[in-house]
């Protein structure tokens, strides 16, 4: 493995290539806009390294944010005419609530309030969580507002909202009645191979659902939408996010009940999706005995849902077993994105199998919580391993460690500063 401080080195020098002035750029070849959790995760490698263009990171972000609260998922600070599809498809300008800067309709998982928490223990700036946390806290309350579920869960809209190509949304985008011809120019295929990135037929649907969405005002209801699937991953990632947003509002004097309530109330609704046969949680579109088996079912463990012992269960049973998730003879690395046991496992492409750095820090974080620390501490040591190995890309093959999807990619490199240099707490 490389030494520490080279790969810390070579992680800040990849996020300052990618630094485009007002935001960082997940990467060179397919992403020269901002992403929601992509700018978290860099914002949470940056305050390890450079506190105030981690603040810079956030705020650009924000500027994004629809006058209703929703942070969206791609914001278009500066034009770049060869990725479609850009910000003339979304044509946020014909929405009122949208904002003076160019964005999707869409938003992703709420990872900012955890980013900004990062921020402040690394390097505590009061003035900065005033101007920040009320924002967070529309943005929260938003998503339960307007994409609440009886459960107490809330649903996403469109695969966007998630990872895309995932198969666990195979079943609900089957079910849509759309044209079979893809009407529209691909520009991610240009850079990467096809066999890595989501098929033409996934896109259909994909474009179709964003056509339907925008003659909506992209706030369709839930109860006539085709596509409201509860992702466990989003809902994961918002418990904890909202435990963090009532920390930050601890730290300016304020009680943060809204937020607490929130996690409260995600936390007790995810923890009914305990499965005890399988040892993970299953979604509402899902089946225990899943052919599409994804990370999604481990999801709640990085919120801390589960009893300790149903975490341990998780984790030898599924996320370090050899044929779900973890390490086997044939794909020594863990975290694959889809179970090796499902038959739509595919190690190459994109969601669908190959191992991504941000999910191996999810359960890095997760394990720790437990205080399942020599696990966490053998997850982080291949995590470095393989960053070491095969460089900061998008995604790496399960079996060999090669280098997929977009190289130079900013979480990749900003998740390993904050592997390598945060204080544990
Ligand atoms: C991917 O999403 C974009 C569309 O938004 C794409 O497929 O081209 C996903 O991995 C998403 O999670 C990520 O935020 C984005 C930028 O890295 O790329």
């Amino acid at each position: 493995m490389e030494p520490r401080q080279l790969l810390i080195e070579r992680a800040s020098a990849l996020l300052a290539t990618n630094d485009m002035g007002p935001f960082v750029r997940p990467g060179k070849e397919l992403y020269p806009h901002q992403w929601n959790w992509d700018s978290a995760f860099v914002a949470l490698g940056l305050a390890q390294i450079d506190p105030e263009r981690g603040r810079a990171e956030v705020r650009s972000l924000l500027r994004g944010q629809w006058s209703d609260g929703m942070v969206p998922h791609i914001v278009f600070h500066i034009p770049a005419p060869d990725y479609s599809p850009g910000p003339e498809l979304w044509d946020s300008a014909a929405c009122e609530q949208a904002p003076a800067v160019p964005t999707s309709g869409l938003t992703q998982p709420p990872v900012l309030a955890t980013a900004v928490r990062v921020l402040h223990e690394a390097s505590p700036d009061r003035s900065f969580l005033e101007e920040v946390v009320p924002a967070l806290e529309r943005w929260h309350d938003w998503l339960h507002g307007e994409r609440g579920v009886d459960s107490g869960l809330i649903a996403i809209v469109h695969p966007w909202e998630g990872a895309d190509n995932s198969p666990r949304f195979d079943r609900a985008l089957a079910r849509l009645e759309v044209e079979s011809e893809l009407d529209f120019t691909r520009t991610d295929r240009q850079e990467i191979d096809a066999s890595e990135r989501p098929t033409d037929s996934d896109y259909v649907r994909y474009l179709y659902l964003v056509r339907r969405l925008q003659a909506q005002g992209y706030r369709p209801t839930l109860d006539d939408w085709p596509f409201v699937f509860v992702d466990l991953t989003f809902n994961s990632i918002l418990a904890a996010a909202e435990v963090d947003l009532a920390w930050l509002w601890g730290e300016l004097g304020g009680d943060g009940a809204r937020a607490s309530a929130g996690a409260a109330r995600l936390s007790e609704a995810l923890a009914q999706r305990w499965n005890e046969a399988g040892a993970v949680y299953i979604e509402d579109d899902g089946d225990p005995a899943a052919a599409d088996e994804t990370i999604d079912a481990m999801f709640p463990l990085y919120a801390g849902v589960p009893r300790p012992d149903q975490a341990r269960r998780l984790f030898a049973e599924a996320l370090w077993s050899p044929e779900r998730f973890g390490p086997s003879p044939e794909a020594p690395w863990p975290v694959t994105s889809a179970s090796k046991a499902s038959s739509a496992y595919d190690p190459r492409r994109y969601w669908r199998g190959p191992v991504w750095v941000n999910i191996k820090w999810f359960f890095i974080q997760g394990l720790e919580r437990y205080g399942l620390q020599a696990e966490a501490d053998e997850l982080r040591r291949l995590t470095l391993e393989l960053v070491s190995q095969s460089g900061f890309v998008e995604y790496y093959d399960p079996r060999t460690g090669e280098p997929l999807g977009v190289s130079d990619f900013s979480w990749s490199a900003a998740l390993t500063l904050d592997l390598l240099m945060r204080p544990s707490a």
